[in-house]
């Protein structure tokens, strides 16, 4: 993929400079425009970890769980267990997908080893 960019843009790369550009006509030198082709980079697509309510699994569960496999902290754990309590799921974090999916595991895991029905999914951003 090559994108065209002005090289005279404000944070773009440098325009030549062009006194001493003897290869380009006049009427392009004196506009002070140039282009110039750039690599596009490639951003990695990301993916929320969606964890969905149920009547069983305990709030202090799910809290706990946001705090050690999210790196959520107390209040924002419990803002986001209580909104999953309410509304019947809740954004647990976004990240690309091989992470997304190794904390989606991490939660069937911790859930399934103390008998809990949490569930955990993946949605594209
Ligand atoms: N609804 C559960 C209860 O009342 C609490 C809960 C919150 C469960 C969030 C799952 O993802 C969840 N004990």
């Amino acid at each position: 993929m090559a994108e065209r960019v002005m090289a005279n843009e404000p944070g773009g790369p440098k325009p030549p400079r062009q006194p001493t550009d003897p290869g380009r006509p006049d009427s392009q030198r004196e506009s002070g425009v140039a282009t110039q082709t750039r690599r596009k980079v490639a951003r990695p697509e990301r993916f929320k970890v969606l964890l969905y309510n149920d009547d069983y699994t305990p709030m202090e569960f799910v809290v706990q769980i946001l705090e050690k496999v999210f790196g959520k902290g107390p209040s924002a754990a419990t803002q986001i267990m209580l909104q999953i309590h309410h509304t019947g799921l809740g954004v647990a974090g976004v990240f690309v997908l091989e992470v997304a999916e190794t904390k989606v595991v991490a939660v069937h895991t911790e859930a399934g080893r103390r008998g809990y029905p949490l569930r955990a999914g993946i949605e594209k951003e």
